[in-house]
């Protein structure tokens, strides 16, 4: 029995490869979580979307995000009961700044197998068109891994600036959250978002979720069991925040985004 979708949705993520817009958290939540990232980037002068791969740790909040109750059930709905968080990113856009994301999938850098692995992108402010809402192409999560050109332009928002060249924006489906709403994506699917054309900030959490006997192709890696049991031990454990803002949670994170970042590690681009 599913825990909240319906069996069509279900079958819709499965087939097309997104679900969205789902109700998540309150207007108030997702308040409260920018003002603790407003907070941050006040007195650390840095904004928490460069916190590259695991920022949810640095936040009480957007640590407990990971263990909410309706975000869980969905993604139980889509990958079974033993779920890691594996990873995330705050997706920071302000007004006009002329950050986008390029085309990609998230499984040519993950470094995951199999390829289960699925996102939560969480609006902590709305997600219009007009602010550079995530865009995606449907069914293409069945195809095969796709080659990314790593063009590391400074306004792209991904970490290598990773781009599949060549794909149809005639085919896209744009996917608007209202604050509080999120959208779910499969490890594969093509997606990007374009530029914000508003004079307000746009704030997503990108949580990363993957069934327990999920492996970390690229070497033993941190992960944190959210959900059910860990039957498998592929992964170590995650820290977890001790206070509203953990800044010493910066190292950790640094230390395992290194990789993501670094030109010497080579992406698994085109394995299948
Ligand atoms: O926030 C965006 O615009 C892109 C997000 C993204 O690439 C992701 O969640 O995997």
């Amino acid at each position: 029995m599913p825990k909240i979708l319906t069996k069509e949705q279900i079958e819709f993520y499965h087939s097309q490869g997104y679900l969205s817009p789902i109700d998540g958290i309150s207007r108030e939540e997702a308040q409260a979580m920018l003002k603790d990232l407003d907070d941050f980037e006040g007195s650390h002068g840095m904004s928490a979307g460069r916190l590259q791969i695991k920022g949810h740790l640095c936040f009480m909040r957007s640590f407990e995000l990971t263990f909410n109750q309706i975000i869980l059930d969905v993604v139980e709905d889509l990958i079974g009961p033993n779920i890691l968080a594996f990873a995330s990113r705050f997706w920071i856009k302000k007004a006009r700044d002329g950050a986008y994301v390029s085309w990609h999938q998230d499984s040519a850098y993950f470094g995951l197998e199999p390829h289960q692995l699925v996102t939560v992108w969480l609006a902590i402010s709305e997600a219009s068109e007009e602010m550079g809402c995530m865009k995606i192409i449907p069914k293409s999560h069945l195809g095969p891994s796709k080659a990314h050109e790593e063009t590391f332009h400074d306004k792209n928002l991904l970490a290598r600036g990773q781009a599949i060249r060549g794909v149809d924006e005639n085919d896209a489906v744009y996917m608007p959250l209202k604050q509080g709403q999120f959208s779910c994506h499969h490890e594969r699917l093509l997606h990007a978002s374009d530029p914000n054309k508003t004079d307000r900030q746009r704030v997503g959490l990108g949580l990363f979720f993957i069934p327990t006997h999920v492996k970390s192709n690229i070497g033993r890696r941190p992960a944190c069991l959210v959900r059910g049991v860990d039957d498998f031990g592929h992964w170590d454990k995650d820290p977890t925040p001790k206070s509203r803002i953990d800044i010493d949670m910066i190292a950790h994170i640094k230390n395992a985004g290194r990789r993501y970042v670094d030109e010497k590690y080579k992406q698994e681009t085109e394995r299948t």
